[in-house]
């Protein structure tokens, strides 16, 4: 199977272009060649964008609407065969791979619903007989970018408010998860959504990426990825004057107090560090304990870790399935030894599991650290796969303190049953998402999503929030007095 670039409405013909195998990280099985384009095809694509959008932004709100109902049926429909593709690209669980194909109906719904809102505001002018309003307008041609361990959710996340809101938008997906993007492909094509509103490039960052961002019709860059790439792409962005929206990474920590119900936390800790095998930007990777319970919840998490069950997540009775490449693994395994040189103590896991019948495809041991140091590396830095670090505190304060001693910011979580810490923690924890008593995964579409500090920069993806990146604020004064009238000189009359 070849996958191409689909632009204005066609499947882009792929001669003399050049190809990669898109990889099963089960089991190292070659699904499909996909494109890799170049700069020439992003310029055609946004070429085609930006006269589509230019009809596209006159389609009433509502109509622009009735296609995302259309897409999210077709999503609905088609959703236990997406669901398969996207763990055989991707990896994940099939019960996460359906839970994130709902993500995208959900979003595709609740997006729809904006097509009969994208409210504006009245404001009482200063003058008599002046009207004045302000309106979310279209931007133009936007681009989005996203990554491998989301294929579809996060491209709804941007894809459908910008297109509720008036915009053509250009989608690179990642390299290593490009069927997902086919397969909503077909659907855009399918609904009719006219020519050019859709158009989706795949190749690499460095080419198409770049491509996108140094374009000047591309108004807007909306970005899912590594912090060290985010801070590539917003550097330049800013040298572009373009709008950028960026979601990186975390440091997410599960807050666990001595008055928490330990089982419960426990049952958090499991599916948020080692769901989708610690693949998340959401993941918890920190286990910021009191000191009353460590033990007690550090027995009963190990005996929980001896239950889970690892391998091809096609597999129903799996639970954590393969990290996405090799290169992945290595990156992951690094950090055993970085753990162990800083002093940590590795309770469980550290190991690329290499024996049949996980030898052909890219399993890690789930893993934990104990006796970890909030300024350790494994403590601090995005490690992407399966591994905990268990850090110790002596007091609510304390715990907040560290769980604040990232440079992310994206999920937090705490577990009391402790009134009063509930609403300082929702106060004083500094990310974008905070839970009481649950993990730090789980995301609601209908919320907005993303952090503070090196996790972004200031935007978020869904929610309604979405649509402050792919809109402007446009402010228009009508005056119905028949004769000049000058704000701020002529307002005592
Ligand atoms: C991500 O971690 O990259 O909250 C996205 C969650 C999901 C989305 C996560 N709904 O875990």
């Amino acid at each position: 199977m070849k996958l191409t670039n689909y632009v204005n409405g066609k499947w882009q013909d792929a001669a003399g272009a050049e190809f990669a195998p898109v990889l099963n990280p089960a089991n190292g099985e070659e699904l499909a060649q996909v494109q890799l384009a170049t700069a020439e095809d992003v310029g055609a694509a946004v070429k085609a964008a930006k006269a589509a959008q230019k009809k596209w932004a006159k389609v009433p709100a509502p109509k622009r609407a009735d296609y995302l109902y259309e897409i999210g049926r077709l999503m609905k429909e088609r959703k236990e065969h997406l669901a398969q593709v996207l763990t055989k690209e991707m990896g994940k669980v099939i019960e996460e791979g359906r839970g994130e194909v709902q993500e995208g109906i959900d979003m595709a719904y609740y997006m729809a619903g904006e097509g009969r809102r994208l409210f504006g505001e009245t404001t009482p002018s200063e003058l008599a007989d002046k009207f004045a309003m302000s309106v979310r307008s279209p931007i133009g041609v936007v681009g989005l970018i996203t990554p491998w361990n989301f294929p579809v959710a996060i491209a709804t996340w941007k894809s459908f408010p910008a297109i509720v809101a008036g915009n053509a938008f250009l989608w690179k997906p990642a390299t290593e998860t490009p069927m997902m993007a086919y397969e909503m492909a077909k659907i855009f094509d399918e609904v009719g959504l006219p020519e050019g509103v859709a158009n989706i490039v795949f190749g690499s960052g460095s080419e198409v990426g770049t491509a996108m961002i140094e374009h000047p019709d591309i108004r807007v860059i909306s970005f899912t990825g590594s912090t060290e790439t985010g801070r590539k792409v917003a550097e330049a962005c800013g040298r572009n004057l373009k709008k950028v929206s960026l979601e990186m990474g975390g440091k997410n920590a599960v807050i666990v107090m001595e008055d928490a119900d330990l089982d419960l936390a426990v049952e958090g800790i499991l599916w948020s560090a080692y769901g989708t095998a610690g693949q998340r930007c959401t993941a918890c990777s920190r286990v910021i304990v009191h000191k009353d319970v460590k033990e007690d919840l550090q027995k009963r998490l190990l005996e929980k870790i001896g239950t889970l069950t690892i391998g091809d997540g096609l597999d129903e009775s799996v639970k954590v399935g393969p990290v996405i490449n090799k290169k992945a693994l290595e990156k992951i395994h690094s950090y055993i030894e970085i753990g162990q040189q800083e002093g940590a103590t590795l309770l469980t896991g550290g190991t690329i599991l290499s024996e049949a019948p996980y030898d052909k495809g890219n399993y890690y041991a789930p893993t934990v650290f104990s006796e970890v140091a909030p300024d350790m590396r494994i403590a601090q830095e995005e490690i992407f796969g399966p591994v905990v670090s268990m850090i110790e505190v002596g007091s609510f304060e304390e715990a907040i303190e560290v769980n604040n001693s990232v440079i992310y910011g994206l999920s937090s979580s705490i577990y009391t049953q402790d009134v009063n810490r509930v609403f300082k923690a929702q106060r004083d924890l500094d990310t974008g998402i905070v839970y009481i008593n649950a993990g730090t995964t789980g995301a609601e579409i209908h919320l907005p999503f993303g952090g503070t500090k090196g996790t972004g920069n200031g935007h978020r993806d869904s929610g309604v929030a979405a649509l402050d990146v792919f809109t402007e604020w446009k402010s228009i004064y009508v005056d119905y007095s028949g004769k000049l009238q000058r704000a701020q000189i002529d307002n005592d009359n």
